[in-house]
């Protein structure tokens, strides 16, 4: 449920069919990682062994000796630079759903990190969501129709508002929100989970940017089933790991066209072949202008807002 310096907060459920009453109960048992782990990366959402003392009693620490195969990895390349800063990456194992969570205001949204962050959910293989929240600041038309060709849901919510809808989205599931720092991720945690206590703050109002207060990524349980894992805001979100034919995979009513492309195209203009597919009226406009944003939006240095 959580990693804080070498800690990880684990949820036991109780075995079904187990004897000895005491350890039957559901509870958080604080561990370390075995030493066999070696340099294994344990992170929120594994589903670990544990051995040692499960009691979860205070100052009791059991120790991590297995992670179980995961079924999705949201991650971040190596070629991000950003973890010198002490801000923990948000890599998130076994997670079927990404919300992706934007402002439309205070700090402003962009696209590009949005368009990141869906390359990297297609490459994960998670399922997304497009939350926009802050409508009370500004309307949600312009990035819902930037959106719409790809397909992606989406919903627009704002502090104070109903969750409601948010909430059938997430009933039974492990969902991830990823976003800027101050796009409001802590603040619909804390209003759908009763006791979260996430703390929040201001964006701050010279630099337009959030402030980076939640420092780690947490996951907690949702009332109506389901687990929820806030993270900390992100400054940009590497792609080097994901390739070409990831992104096209994506786009199955383009892949056709593409089977006259010279080889190593990067579908991006010069040579491609989907110039003349599109222009014979195979493809919708919309989707291979979407197909090219993602597929540049990998291309150069990761989203790293204006200082
Ligand atoms: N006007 C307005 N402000 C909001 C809304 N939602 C959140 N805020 C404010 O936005 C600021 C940032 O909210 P947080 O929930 O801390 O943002 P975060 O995404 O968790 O930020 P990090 O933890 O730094 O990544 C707070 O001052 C919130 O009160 C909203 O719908 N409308
Ligand atoms: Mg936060
Ligand atoms: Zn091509």
């Amino acid at each position: 449920m959580a990693v804080d310096r070498g800690r990880y907060t684990t949820l036991v459920e109780p075995e079904r069919g187990h004897k000895r009453k005491q350890q039957q109960q559901r509870r958080l048992v604080v561990a370390m990682k075995a030493r066999e782990l070696g340099r294994k990366g344990i992170v929120v959402g594994d589903r670990v062994a544990l051995v040692g003392d499960v009691s979860g009693r205070p100052d009791t620490l059991a120790r991590v000796v297995r992670v179980e195969p995961r079924t999705s990895m949201l991650r971040r390349s190596a070629d991000d630079t950003d973890d010198t800063d002490g801000i923990e990456r948000p890599v998130v194992a076994n997670a079927d759903q990404l919300v992706i969570v934007t402002a439309l205001a205070d700090p402003p949204p962009r696209p590009r990190m949005i368009d990141r962050i869906l390359v990297a959910a297609f490459d994960a293989e998670i399922d997304t969501l497009l939350c926009l929240t802050k409508s009370d600041l500004a309307p949600p038309d312009e990035l819902v129709a930037l959106y719409e060709p790809l397909g992606v849901s989406h919903i627009v919510v704002h502090k104070g508002g109903s969750l409601d809808e948010l909430r059938d989205h997430l009933a039974g599931r492990i969902s991830v929100l990823v976003g800027h720092s101050g796009v409001g991720k802590s603040t619909l945690v804390n209003a759908l989970v009763p006791d979260a206590n996430r703390a929040v703050s201001h964006v701050n109002a010279v630099t337009g940017r959030g402030r980076h207060t939640s420092t780690s990524a947490v996951a907690l349980e949702l009332p109506e089933g389901g687990w929820i894992i806030d993270t900390p805001g992100v400054r940009s979100f590497g792609l080097a790991h994901v390739s070409v034919e990831t992104v096209l995979a994506a786009f199955p009513d383009l892949v056709e066209g593409t089977v006259t492309c010279p080889k190593g195209c990067t579908h991006l203009g010069e040579g491609c072949a989907l110039d003349a597919w599109a222009a014979a009226g195979h493809a919708d406009a919309a989707r291979l202008e979407s197909l090219r944003r993602l597929l540049a939006s990998r291309e150069g240095a990761p989203d790293e807002p204006p200082a």
